[in-house]
């Protein structure tokens, strides 16, 4: 006789891409993939749906972008953290949330983040992911039966401080259901395990957050690494996230 016991269930596997420059040594098809890009991009989308923007289209170039202002978007994004000449919005959660883009439509393209999304296109599914929604992105998560890859944008193919401790926020909080044989998603535990009492401080020497520093956005940095402000999962549906 054999009886079934806990530790024979198949437990779902949760690995973290630490940059978008590794995401090929992850199988993505058939997964849910989470985007993450905690300063801004993904904090922003977050924030814009949360708050009354009808949806956004992330598209990868500055030419697809005002291609869009024809049919009605507002048009958004950066380069180097610094708003595109002529575009409506920068990358600020601010611009998102102001009233201007109440009910709008909105299409944005970032240095690092939509480039992450459109990358993640093989997987079954993408969702985005940022501080502000992490518990809405856990439970979600929890209620599915996929492989989860989070994927962090990270700047220019470079690991970031601020992507890998969402990542390992999330590991850390699905630690007793998935399991994670990859070392990145051991190593995100760890990093955020240190960082947790106090997000923002924890990144205070990061990269991104003195560049965001020189460009006049330390507010914003406050702003996202506040945990749990939104209960929103934005869902990538065809080109547009909902
Ligand atoms: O690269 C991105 O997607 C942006 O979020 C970077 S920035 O914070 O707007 O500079």
């Amino acid at each position: 006789m054999y009886k079934l016991n806990k530790k024979d269930k198949k437990m779902r596997n949760l690995e973290v891409c630490l940059s978008p420059a590794l995401v090929d040594l992850h199988e993505l098809e058939g997964k849910i993939v989470v985007v993450i890009d905690i300063l801004r991009a993904t904090s922003c989308i977050t924030a814009g749906l949360a708050t009354g923007v009808e949806k956004i289209v992330p598209v990868a170039t500055i030419e697809e972008t005002l291609s869009y202002r024809q049919k009605g978007f507002l048009v958004a994004g950066e380069r180097n953290g610094k708003k595109i000449e002529g575009f409506d919005l920068g990358n600020s959660p601010f611009n998102y949330m102001a009233r201007e883009c109440q009910g709008k439509s909105v299409v944005i393209t970032t240095t690092n983040g939509t480039q992450a999304i459109k990358k993640s296109l093989p997987a079954k599914e993408i969702i985005i992911g940022s501080f502000l929604n992490l518990s809405a992105i856990v439970k979600y998560l929890q209620h599915k039966q996929e492989d989860i890859v989070l994927f962090c944008a990270g700047w220019k193919n470079r690991f970031n401080m601020e992507d890998t401790l969402f990542a390992g926020a999330v590991a850390e909080q699905l630690a007793q259901e998935v399991e994670m044989n990859c070392d990145a998603s051991l190593a995100a535990r760890q990093l955020f395990l240190q960082a947790r009492e106090d997000i923002a401080g924890f990144l205070q020497n990061s990269s991104h957050v003195k560049r965001l520093g020189r460009l006049n956005g330390a507010e914003d940095v406050q702003f996202c690494s506040k945990i749990d402000k939104f209960d929103i999962v934005p869902i990538l549906q065809g080109n547009e996230i909902l």
